[in-house]
């Protein structure tokens, strides 16, 4: 037991937050006000206004207004690099109070949610260099007379809908790459998780981002997301969340056409061949599942493994999930936290109750964590699944990993590529042609090699299949939110057409 422990305090009373339109905020007035509990501890913690379709629009004209008179569009890469760099160097200072509040809303352990709101000052860095390296191409074989040009510029206004498993995270693999390219803004949250996003407006505004340019409504789905994805005043809307809300938006953003970009759900392998070093791996498959209590698009849910050394593995992984520490997100030393909303509470008993109605083995967990408050789920493993089941195929968002055995690479691909999904995947093997074909053959996004759920701001992020459309992140997230010009420069005198 560590008694190093330290626990921070609960708020007094919960934070009252304001919209964030147009460079400042804008207070509730009669808006209704969702209060937000902890997950964790069952206290109010804070207070958001639930904006209207009208609040969206006056956000969506501040953002169209800034994207037309080019107050950020128009300003050089340099320029624009400059806010960025400010913007990284924002957040670290307010590093510890988006932690905090991340955590209250969300449930996850302070040390994770400070590791994550560590991680996003990198994303702005890296964006700021790419905003000064976005470039075109040019074409000077098209003889003496005509010249070429290839342009990139940006798509214009955007509408951001993300979830509330990592709410500050996810946003912030969008905003700075959507900043580089020159675009305009407006992001709605999860309702269960705004406070951070909104804290990001002050940070943005103090960093020089010019007024409209990020803007923040946050709101319900059916309401304030429904209405983002039919307006015809945002050119492109990037939305995180489940496969059957993405699905929705199809035609929701065919009002005018506008571009989606779509990362959606994800039932991802983790494909281990008994070659593999067993204790990393072991270790690896239980933080690919425990972490963030599972609710993670990436989270390896699949344990698929190799025949000859599947009990061993299962039950090395069992002993690791035993020794994860669940409980008070707020103490510094706890590993898992709360499951961050009842329905998904709810979801993931259902789903552990229909694995042991459908005849799987349950290796460890299978029940809630009893901690006096709070909804906290035990690291759940089933073996003798088989494809068919529900366990096996649907998206659980929760700490329960199935596991089935293989017994050649063919099969193991096999069952990898099995499913709807395709958003991520690992392959565990010292063999180096192993990994390299599971990793050609295997439908999916982002694939790790002998490690799992790393990241960072240089590699792209989004998935194959129905997980999605599109990347974010990286150059690549950048050029997502441009578009591409061509134009022909005449030299010389045009061949007339009517001489
Ligand atoms: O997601 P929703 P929910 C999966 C996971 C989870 C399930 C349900 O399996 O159990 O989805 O979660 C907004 N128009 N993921 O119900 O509804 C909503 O307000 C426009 C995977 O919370 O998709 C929120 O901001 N927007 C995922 C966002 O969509 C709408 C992360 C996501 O909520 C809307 C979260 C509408 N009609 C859940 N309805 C991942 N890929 O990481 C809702 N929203």
């Amino acid at each position: 037991m560590d008694t190093t422990s330290r626990v921070l305090k609960l708020p007094e009373a919960p934070r009252e937050f304001a919209l964030w339109i147009d460079g400042r905020p804008v207070a509730a007035e009669d808006r209704e006000i969702y209060t937000r509990h902890s997950p964790a501890h069952d206290v109010p913690v804070t207070r958001i206004p639930m904006g209207t379709a009208e609040d969206l629009d006056t956000a969506v004209a501040a953002a169209r207004r800034a994207f037309d008179d080019r107050r950020w569009s128009g300003l050089s890469g340099a320029d624009r690099a400059a806010v960025l760099l400010r913007a990284a160097d924002g957040i670290r200072a307010r590093a510890e109070e988006l932690a905090y509040w991340e955590t209250l809303e969300n449930g996850k352990p302070i040390a994770q949610a400070r590791a994550e709101v560590g991680g996003c000052p990198g994303m702005y860095e890296y964006a700021a260099g790419v905003a000064r390296s976005l470039h075109g191409d040019s074409f000077n074989n098209l003889g003496d007379g005509m010249m070429g040009l290839v342009t990139r510029e940006p798509i214009g206004v955007v509408g951001i809908i993300t979830p509330w498993n990592f709410p500050f995270l996810i946003l912030n693999e969008r905003v700075p790459y959507i900043l580089a390219a020159g675009c305009t803004m407006v992001a709605k949250p999860s309702e269960f998780t705004s406070a951070t996003s909104l804290i990001l407006g002050e940070v943005l505004a103090e960093a020089g981002v010019p007024e409209g340019v990020f803007n923040v409504v946050p709101g319900l789905g059916p309401v304030v997301g429904q209405a983002m994805a039919e307006h015809t005043d945002i050119d492109m809307l990037s939305f995180t969340g489940s496969t059957r809300t993405g699905r929705g938006l199809l035609s929701a953003a065919g009002s005018n056409f506008k571009k989606l970009g779509l990362e959606l759900g994800g039932k991802n392998p983790q494909i281990v061949f008994a070659d593999a070093d067993l204790e990393d791996a072991a270790d690896g498959v239980a933080f690919g599942i425990g972490f963030n209590a599972g609710q993670c698009c990436v989270s390896g849910s699949r344990l698929i493994v190799e025949r000859s050394v599947a009990a061993e593995f299962a039950d090395m992984v069992a002993a690791k999930l035993a020794r994860v520490r669940v409980g008070d997100p707020l103490d510094e030393t706890t590993q898992v936290g709360a499951v961050t909303t009842e329905a998904q509470n709810d979801t993931i008993l259902r789903y552990i109750a229909q694995g042991r109605d459908e005849g799987a083995e349950l290796v460890a967990g299978g029940a809630p964590v009893d901690l006096g408050r709070g909804q906290f789920i035990a690291p759940t493993i089933f073996a003798g699944v088989t494809r068919e089941m529900a366990i096996a195929r649907e998206e659980i968002f929760g700490p329960v990993l199935t596991v089935m055995p293989f017994d050649s690479l063919d099969e193991a691909i096999a069952i990898a590529n099995d499913t709807d999904y395709g958003l991520a995947a690992s392959v565990w093997t010292k063999n180096l042609d192993t990994a390299l074909t599971v990793t050609r053959r295997v439908q999916a996004g982002r694939f790790w090699v002998n490690t799992t759920l790393a990241g960072g701001p240089e590699l792209p992020i989004g998935g194959f299949k129905q997980s999605g459309w599109g990347r974010e992140a990286g150059v690549y997230g950048v050029e997502e939110y441009t578009q591409v010009k061509s134009v022909h420069i005449e030299l010389d005198k045009r061949d007339p057409w009517i001489s």
